[in-house]
Protein backbone atom coordinates (compact mmCIF):
# COMPACT_ATOMS: atom_id res chain seq x y z
CA UNK A 1 0.00 0.00 0.00
CA UNK A 2 1.47 3.40 -1.03
CA UNK A 3 1.42 6.41 1.38
CA UNK A 4 -0.46 8.78 0.21
CA UNK A 5 1.07 12.42 -0.50
CA UNK A 6 -0.93 15.70 -2.01
CA UNK A 7 0.66 18.84 -3.25
CA UNK A 8 -0.69 22.27 -4.46
CA UNK A 9 0.14 25.31 -6.22
CA UNK A 10 -0.02 28.70 -3.96
CA UNK A 11 -0.99 28.97 -0.09
CA UNK A 12 -4.42 28.72 -1.08
CA UNK A 13 -3.59 25.17 -2.23
CA UNK A 14 -3.79 23.95 1.67
CA UNK A 15 -7.27 23.96 1.71
CA UNK A 16 -7.21 21.50 -1.34
CA UNK A 17 -4.58 19.48 0.14
CA UNK A 18 -6.70 19.86 3.60
CA UNK A 19 -9.72 18.20 1.75
CA UNK A 20 -7.76 16.03 -0.35
CA UNK A 21 -5.29 14.38 2.22
CA UNK A 22 -8.63 13.12 4.02
CA UNK A 23 -9.87 11.69 0.73
CA UNK A 24 -6.76 10.22 0.84
CA UNK A 25 -6.13 8.87 3.92
CA UNK A 26 -9.98 7.07 3.86
CA UNK A 27 -8.72 5.21 0.88
CA UNK A 28 -10.29 7.16 -2.03
CA UNK A 29 -8.59 7.28 -5.49
CA UNK A 30 -6.20 10.24 -6.40
CA UNK A 31 -8.26 11.79 -8.89
CA UNK A 32 -11.17 12.38 -6.57
CA UNK A 33 -9.42 13.46 -3.69
CA UNK A 34 -8.12 15.74 -5.92
CA UNK A 35 -10.91 16.77 -7.67
CA UNK A 36 -12.70 17.56 -4.44
CA UNK A 37 -9.24 19.62 -3.20
CA UNK A 38 -9.63 21.74 -6.21
CA UNK A 39 -13.47 22.21 -6.12
CA UNK A 40 -12.97 23.84 -2.64
CA UNK A 41 -10.95 26.11 -3.77
CA UNK A 42 -12.79 26.58 -6.59
CA UNK A 43 -16.22 27.74 -4.00
CA UNK A 44 -14.01 29.81 -1.63
CA UNK A 45 -14.54 33.26 -3.18
CA UNK A 46 -11.56 34.76 -1.55
CA UNK A 47 -9.57 33.28 -4.00
CA UNK A 48 -9.96 35.71 -6.73
CA UNK A 49 -8.22 33.50 -9.35
CA UNK A 50 -9.83 30.04 -9.10
CA UNK A 51 -13.50 29.03 -9.60
CA UNK A 52 -16.37 31.34 -8.15
CA UNK A 53 -15.56 34.55 -7.34
CA UNK A 54 -12.72 35.45 -9.49
CA UNK A 55 -11.55 38.35 -11.70
CA UNK A 56 -13.13 38.84 -15.31
CA UNK A 57 -11.47 39.16 -18.61
CA UNK A 58 -10.79 42.53 -20.38
CA UNK A 59 -14.74 42.86 -21.32
CA UNK A 60 -16.20 42.22 -17.74
CA UNK A 61 -16.56 37.95 -18.66
CA UNK A 62 -15.45 35.54 -15.85
CA UNK A 63 -14.54 32.49 -17.82
CA UNK A 64 -13.02 29.13 -16.67
CA UNK A 65 -10.33 26.85 -17.76
CA UNK A 66 -9.54 23.66 -15.84
CA UNK A 67 -8.17 19.99 -16.95
CA UNK A 68 -7.79 16.52 -14.90
CA UNK A 69 -5.81 13.41 -15.99
CA UNK A 70 -5.73 9.81 -14.46
CA UNK A 71 -2.20 8.49 -14.39
CA UNK A 72 -3.08 5.15 -14.35
CA UNK A 73 -5.09 5.26 -17.42
CA UNK A 74 -3.92 8.50 -19.21
CA UNK A 75 -7.79 9.43 -19.43
CA UNK A 76 -7.75 13.20 -19.59
CA UNK A 77 -10.52 15.80 -20.15
CA UNK A 78 -10.76 19.51 -20.07
CA UNK A 79 -12.50 22.66 -20.52
CA UNK A 80 -11.72 26.25 -21.68
CA UNK A 81 -13.54 29.77 -21.63
CA UNK A 82 -16.20 27.80 -19.77
CA UNK A 83 -18.77 30.71 -18.39
CA UNK A 84 -21.50 30.88 -15.97
CA UNK A 85 -20.90 27.14 -14.35
CA UNK A 86 -19.12 27.21 -11.07
CA UNK A 87 -16.69 24.09 -10.99
CA UNK A 88 -14.65 23.89 -14.05
CA UNK A 89 -13.08 21.30 -12.61
CA UNK A 90 -15.77 19.01 -12.69
CA UNK A 91 -17.09 19.37 -15.64
CA UNK A 92 -13.62 18.31 -16.98
CA UNK A 93 -13.36 15.46 -15.29
CA UNK A 94 -17.39 14.80 -17.00
CA UNK A 95 -15.51 15.66 -20.37
CA UNK A 96 -13.04 12.53 -19.37
CA UNK A 97 -15.96 10.50 -18.47
CA UNK A 98 -19.03 11.17 -21.16
CA UNK A 99 -17.65 12.08 -24.22
CA UNK A 100 -14.58 10.68 -26.45
CA UNK A 101 -13.07 13.89 -26.34
CA UNK A 102 -10.40 15.83 -24.49
CA UNK A 103 -11.21 19.33 -24.41
CA UNK A 104 -14.40 21.38 -24.78
CA UNK A 105 -14.78 25.47 -25.33
CA UNK A 106 -16.71 28.19 -24.91
CA UNK A 107 -20.41 27.77 -25.32
CA UNK A 108 -19.83 23.99 -26.86
CA UNK A 109 -18.65 23.71 -22.85
CA UNK A 110 -21.60 24.84 -21.27
CA UNK A 111 -23.78 23.41 -23.17
CA UNK A 112 -22.03 20.02 -22.60
CA UNK A 113 -22.60 21.07 -18.52
CA UNK A 114 -25.84 22.08 -18.90
CA UNK A 115 -26.90 18.53 -19.95
CA UNK A 116 -24.70 16.98 -17.63
CA UNK A 117 -27.49 18.69 -14.89
CA UNK A 118 -24.93 21.45 -13.74
CA UNK A 119 -26.55 24.83 -12.79
CA UNK A 120 -26.43 28.23 -14.43
CA UNK A 121 -24.92 30.57 -11.95
CA UNK A 122 -23.87 33.92 -11.97
CA UNK A 123 -20.38 33.36 -10.74
CA UNK A 124 -19.19 37.10 -9.67
CA UNK A 125 -19.57 38.84 -6.36
CA UNK A 126 -19.60 42.30 -5.69
CA UNK A 127 -15.93 41.87 -4.14
CA UNK A 128 -14.72 40.80 -7.63
CA UNK A 129 -16.77 43.30 -9.48
CA UNK A 130 -15.43 46.04 -7.11
CA UNK A 131 -11.98 44.75 -7.62
CA UNK A 132 -11.76 44.64 -11.53
CA UNK A 133 -13.03 47.76 -11.69
CA UNK A 134 -10.10 49.15 -9.75
CA UNK A 135 -7.75 47.37 -10.99
CA UNK A 136 -8.22 47.14 -14.80
CA UNK A 137 -5.52 48.09 -16.89
CA UNK A 138 -7.32 50.39 -18.75
CA UNK A 139 -10.09 51.31 -16.99
CA UNK A 140 -12.89 53.66 -19.41
CA UNK A 141 -15.82 55.76 -18.48
CA UNK A 142 -18.96 53.94 -19.20
CA UNK A 143 -19.16 54.12 -22.37
CA UNK A 144 -15.71 55.23 -23.85
CA UNK A 145 -14.53 52.33 -25.83
CA UNK A 146 -11.92 50.07 -24.87
CA UNK A 147 -8.81 49.80 -26.89
CA UNK A 148 -6.59 47.75 -28.16
CA UNK A 149 -3.64 48.39 -29.03
CA UNK A 150 -1.35 45.07 -29.74
CA UNK A 151 0.57 42.06 -28.09
CA UNK A 152 2.53 44.86 -25.77
CA UNK A 153 -1.04 46.15 -24.37
CA UNK A 154 -1.52 42.72 -23.17
CA UNK A 155 2.08 41.29 -22.47
CA UNK A 156 4.06 44.42 -20.51
CA UNK A 157 1.30 44.45 -17.37
CA UNK A 158 0.89 40.77 -17.46
CA UNK A 159 3.06 39.64 -14.32
CA UNK A 160 1.46 42.63 -12.57
CA UNK A 161 -1.96 41.00 -12.72
CA UNK A 162 -3.92 38.39 -10.87
CA UNK A 163 -2.69 34.78 -12.07
CA UNK A 164 -2.75 31.76 -9.57
CA UNK A 165 -4.08 28.67 -10.59
CA UNK A 166 -4.61 25.84 -8.14
CA UNK A 167 -3.03 22.98 -9.56
CA UNK A 168 -3.14 19.81 -7.61
CA UNK A 169 -1.68 16.60 -7.83
CA UNK A 170 -2.00 13.08 -5.15
CA UNK A 171 -0.77 9.81 -5.30
CA UNK A 172 -3.63 7.26 -3.57
CA UNK A 173 -3.28 4.33 -1.54
CA UNK A 174 -3.30 1.82 -4.62
CA UNK A 175 0.13 3.66 -6.00
CA UNK A 176 -2.24 5.70 -8.64
CA UNK A 177 -1.45 9.64 -9.50
CA UNK A 178 -4.29 11.85 -10.58
CA UNK A 179 -3.81 15.56 -11.04
CA UNK A 180 -5.92 18.33 -11.66
CA UNK A 181 -5.40 22.39 -12.70
CA UNK A 182 -8.18 24.78 -12.55
CA UNK A 183 -8.02 28.70 -12.83
CA UNK A 184 -9.93 31.81 -14.23
CA UNK A 185 -6.41 32.44 -16.12
CA UNK A 186 -5.25 36.20 -16.66
CA UNK A 187 -7.34 38.61 -15.19
CA UNK A 188 -7.95 41.42 -17.78
CA UNK A 189 -7.21 38.34 -20.54
CA UNK A 190 -8.53 39.12 -24.04
CA UNK A 191 -11.79 37.60 -24.30
CA UNK A 192 -11.38 34.30 -26.34
CA UNK A 193 -7.44 33.72 -24.56
CA UNK A 194 -6.58 30.11 -23.40
CA UNK A 195 -3.89 29.75 -21.25
CA UNK A 196 -2.16 26.63 -20.21
CA UNK A 197 -4.05 25.51 -17.22
CA UNK A 198 -6.80 23.19 -19.59
CA UNK A 199 -3.99 21.93 -22.00
CA UNK A 200 -2.48 18.41 -21.50
CA UNK A 201 0.90 18.67 -21.29
CA UNK A 202 1.05 22.16 -20.47
CA UNK A 203 -0.77 22.93 -17.02
CA UNK A 204 -0.51 18.96 -16.06
CA UNK A 205 0.38 16.14 -16.84
CA UNK A 206 0.39 12.44 -14.90
CA UNK A 207 1.37 9.58 -15.52
CA UNK A 208 1.54 6.38 -12.85
CA UNK A 209 5.16 5.47 -15.04
CA UNK A 210 6.69 8.26 -14.81
CA UNK A 211 4.98 11.18 -12.28
CA UNK A 212 3.07 13.71 -12.06
CA UNK A 213 3.83 17.53 -12.78
CA UNK A 214 1.73 20.60 -13.06
CA UNK A 215 2.09 24.25 -13.32
CA UNK A 216 1.19 28.21 -12.52
CA UNK A 217 2.44 31.44 -13.93
CA UNK A 218 2.01 32.52 -17.33
CA UNK A 219 0.58 30.54 -19.04
CA UNK A 220 1.53 31.67 -22.72
CA UNK A 221 4.88 30.63 -21.67
CA UNK A 222 4.48 27.44 -19.91
CA UNK A 223 3.01 26.68 -23.25
CA UNK A 224 5.82 27.32 -25.26
CA UNK A 225 7.86 25.05 -23.49
CA UNK A 226 5.09 21.89 -22.70
CA UNK A 227 6.34 22.45 -19.13
CA UNK A 228 4.24 19.75 -17.62
CA UNK A 229 4.91 17.18 -20.21
CA UNK A 230 8.93 18.76 -20.02
CA UNK A 231 8.76 18.15 -15.91
CA UNK A 232 7.07 14.44 -16.49
CA UNK A 233 9.75 12.79 -18.87
CA UNK A 234 12.70 14.45 -17.45
CA UNK A 235 11.19 12.24 -14.58
CA UNK A 236 10.80 9.29 -17.32
CA UNK A 237 14.51 10.01 -17.83
CA UNK A 238 15.31 9.06 -14.11
CA UNK A 239 15.45 12.79 -12.65
CA UNK A 240 14.05 13.58 -9.43
CA UNK A 241 10.93 15.47 -9.58
CA UNK A 242 12.99 18.22 -7.18
CA UNK A 243 15.39 18.76 -10.13
CA UNK A 244 13.09 18.28 -12.53
CA UNK A 245 11.19 21.37 -11.93
CA UNK A 246 14.33 23.28 -11.47
CA UNK A 247 15.67 22.60 -15.12
CA UNK A 248 11.80 23.42 -16.21
CA UNK A 249 12.46 26.50 -14.33
CA UNK A 250 16.09 27.05 -15.98
CA UNK A 251 14.93 25.81 -19.54
CA UNK A 252 11.88 29.06 -18.91
CA UNK A 253 14.85 31.44 -18.40
CA UNK A 254 16.90 30.04 -21.01
CA UNK A 255 13.58 30.29 -23.55
CA UNK A 256 13.29 33.99 -22.41
CA UNK A 257 17.03 35.17 -22.68
CA UNK A 258 16.76 33.93 -26.30
CA UNK A 259 13.53 35.55 -27.05
CA UNK A 260 14.87 39.44 -25.46
CA UNK A 261 12.41 39.36 -22.71
CA UNK A 262 12.18 39.20 -19.36
CA UNK A 263 11.67 35.52 -17.51
CA UNK A 264 8.02 35.01 -17.06
CA UNK A 265 6.78 34.34 -13.74
CA UNK A 266 6.22 30.71 -13.40
CA UNK A 267 6.67 27.55 -10.97
CA UNK A 268 6.20 23.92 -11.19
CA UNK A 269 5.77 20.96 -8.95
CA UNK A 270 6.05 17.69 -9.55
CA UNK A 271 5.08 13.91 -7.76
CA UNK A 272 6.54 11.12 -8.88
CA UNK A 273 5.30 7.64 -8.58
CA UNK A 274 7.32 6.60 -5.51
CA UNK A 275 5.44 10.31 -3.34
CA UNK A 276 9.23 12.49 -4.05
CA UNK A 277 7.61 15.98 -4.49
CA UNK A 278 9.31 19.00 -6.15
CA UNK A 279 9.06 21.91 -6.79
CA UNK A 280 10.72 25.16 -8.22
CA UNK A 281 10.24 28.54 -9.90
CA UNK A 282 11.53 31.40 -11.81
CA UNK A 283 13.05 34.17 -9.44
CA UNK A 284 10.45 36.68 -7.88
CA UNK A 285 7.87 34.50 -8.33
CA UNK A 286 7.56 34.21 -4.46
CA UNK A 287 5.57 30.58 -5.35
CA UNK A 288 4.43 29.12 -2.07
CA UNK A 289 3.08 24.93 -2.30
CA UNK A 290 1.08 23.18 0.12
CA UNK A 291 1.69 19.18 0.63
CA UNK A 292 0.65 16.36 2.72
CA UNK A 293 3.42 13.81 3.59
CA UNK A 294 4.07 11.62 5.97
CA UNK A 295 0.74 12.38 7.74
CA UNK A 296 1.77 16.04 8.00
CA UNK A 297 0.06 19.46 6.26
CA UNK A 298 3.03 22.07 5.70
CA UNK A 299 2.80 25.66 3.17
CA UNK A 300 6.50 25.74 1.62
CA UNK A 301 8.20 28.20 -0.45
CA UNK A 302 9.56 26.75 -3.66
CA UNK A 303 13.49 26.88 -4.68
CA UNK A 304 13.79 29.97 -7.26
CA UNK A 305 15.73 29.44 -9.85
CA UNK A 306 18.39 32.57 -11.06
CA UNK A 307 18.61 33.79 -14.49
CA UNK A 308 21.93 33.27 -14.31
CA UNK A 309 22.24 29.43 -12.86
C1 LIG B 1 -2.97 31.04 -17.06
N1 LIG B 1 -1.45 29.68 -15.80
O1 LIG B 1 -4.13 31.13 -17.41
C2 LIG B 1 -2.67 30.40 -15.72
C3 LIG B 1 -2.67 31.43 -14.67
C4 LIG B 1 -1.88 31.04 -13.47
O2 LIG B 1 -0.68 31.41 -11.63
O3 LIG B 1 -1.54 30.04 -13.17
N2 LIG B 1 -1.42 31.74 -12.67
O4 LIG B 1 -2.04 31.50 -17.71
Amino acid sequence: MAEPVVIATWAFGKLAVEVASKMLTEGKSALDAVIAGAQAVENDPSVRSVGFGSLPDRIGRLTLDSCVMDGKTLDCGAVAGLEHIRSASAVARRVMEKTPHVLLTGEGAKWFALQQGFALEMPHTLDGIREWIEKHPKAKKPGEKEQYNGPEDITLPISEWNHDTVTVLGLDQAGNLGGVCTTSGLAYKLPGRVGDSPIIGAGLYADNEAGAAGATGVGEEVIRISGSTYVVELMRAGKKPQEACELAAKRMNAVAVRRGVHPPRCAFIALSPKGEIGAAATEGTEFQYARFKGGKIELLKAKEVALNK
